[in-house]
């Protein structure tokens, strides 16, 4: 018994699962759950005294690394001052113009606690400013668990096997489509076979919830062109990817400016934060001034928000991304040069990632889940053994930070060479 199976016999007394979030609880890969006491750079240290190299880096804030010091002398700071006021502060406006001048697309942001929280209300106000109720989502993408996007959901939807969750009506869920990723022709016929349109397209610009693929050469072209032939407003996840794929994040690598933008994890510092923004006559339907209502008692919260700001002004001040892609493109050599000659997929960008165990390519969720969950499991607990700590599921994305150096990206290509070795 060891002393994180003691802590989790104790969590599953009090918690569903034990946990506050489903991935967390390893039924994609078996076993029990590790309990963390600290992180600091790119290393978990769990109570049972292991030190872990971390690529799940709390499932994408801690791109500086856990714990960066310019982040943590931050909060403290705003700590001494008060934790939340309910009151405008001027943080808010801070990351307000910080969020806009990043992302050119967002003219307009208005700062939730989540990321669900901000596809939500990119939803609600998508309907509200459309007069429209369908939406069109694409399969596997996750977009938090909001009643309406848990239709052919990813990540722990996924991963425990309810794409479709249970408690969300059937007359709300009709209201949702889904086609394919990576296919015009579904998504042509999609809008033919609705042609009352629909309020939005929602999608993750890079699918990063069942695992890891890339919009093909056009894609997202011919998404944003049908939105607006059908007067259909186009929101971008960029939860995930936002800030960490490029200071404007996936939109600014392939040049598409949707209409409404959710954001989240990075901006946060590790600490809840959730946005989401867009053009100004849209988000000018937002209650105070519109009709549209949205609200959130913690929404711009000065301990996050000085988190938030933190984070993102390191990473501008060192130009991270560049170093990102650099310690990004050296892993992913040295894990190529370890998959060599086997049935496995990598699939990278920036510095997201992910191992198939999958011959390939991996376009969208239906090649995905033909990948070999067995092996991957075996995989995960044997990488985790040798002190490398994957995200615990085949569907989900990898993540390094600035805290990532080169040993310890050396160390995980020859755990991953080793495990990979006694598998196949
Ligand atoms: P949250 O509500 O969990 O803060 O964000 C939801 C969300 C929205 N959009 C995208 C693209 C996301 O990836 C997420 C959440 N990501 C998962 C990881 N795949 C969070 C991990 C978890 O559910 O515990």
């Amino acid at each position: 018994m060891t002393i994180s199976s003691e802590w989790f016999a104790a969590a599953r007394r009090r918690i569903p699962g034990g946990v506050n979030s489903p991935v967390r609880a390893f039924r994609g890969v078996g076993g029990e759950p590790f309990f963390v006491e600290s992180a600091k750079g790119c290393r978990l240290h769990t109570v049972d005294g292991r030190s872990l190299v971390d690529f799940v880096g709390t499932w994408g804030p801690a791109i500086l690394g856990h714990a960066a010091e310019p982040v943590i002398e931050a909060v403290r700071a705003q700590a001494l001052r008060g934790l939340g006021f309910g009151t405008p502060n001027p943080l808010e406006v801070e990351m307000a113009d910080t969020i806009c001048r990043m992302v050119p697309s967002v003219e307009k942001v208005r700062m939730v606690n989540s990321g669900t929280e901000a596809t939500m209300s990119c939803l609600r106000l998508a309907r509200g400013f459309t007069g429209r109720s369908k939406i069109l989502k694409f399969e596997g993408c996750y977009h938090g668990h909001v009643d309406s996007l848990l239709v052919k959901a990813g990540s722990g939807a996924l991963t425990h096997g309810h794409p479709d969750s249970a408690g969300v009506p059937e007359e709300l869920a009709r209201l949702t489509i889904t086609v394919p990723f990576n296919d015009p022709e579904a998504l042509q016929s999609a809008f033919t076979a609705n042609p009352g349109g629909f309020a939005a397209v929602i999608l993750e610009p890079v699918p990063a919830n069942a695992g890891l693929y890339l919009p093909e050469p056009g894609f997202l072209g011919t998404v944003q062109s049908l939105c607006r032939a059908a007067g259909t407003l186009l929101i971008f996840d960029e939860v995930m990817t936002g800030f960490r794929l490029a200071p404007g994040g996936a939109q600014e690598i392939y040049g598409i400016h949707p209409d409404l933008t959710a954001l989240g994890k990075v901006i946060g510092g590790g600490l809840p934060v959730g946005a989401f923004g867009g053009r100004a006559d849209i988000m000018n339907h937002l209650s105070p001034d519109g009709p549209v209502y949205q609200a959130g008692t913690l929404s711009g919260n000065p301990l996050a928000l000085a988190a938030g700001l933190a984070q993102l002004r390191a990473l501008e001040a060192g130009d991270g991304w560049n170093a990102l892609e650099k310690a990004g493109a050296a892993f992913e050599e040295s894990v190529r040069s370890a998959i060599s000659g086997l049935p496995l997929t990598f699939q990278r960008i920036g510095s997201m990632f992910c191992l198939y165990f999958h011959e390939g390519p991996v376009r969208n969720l239906a090649d995905a889940i033909r990948s070999d969950r067995e092996r991957f499991a075996r995989f995960f607990h044997g990488c985790l053994a040798d002190g490398v700590y994957f995200a615990p599921s085949q569907f989900e994305a990898g993540f390094l930070s600035l805290a990532h150096g080169s040993g310890d990206l050396e160390l995980a290509a020859g755990v991953v060479r080793k495990n990979l070795r006694e598998i196949f």
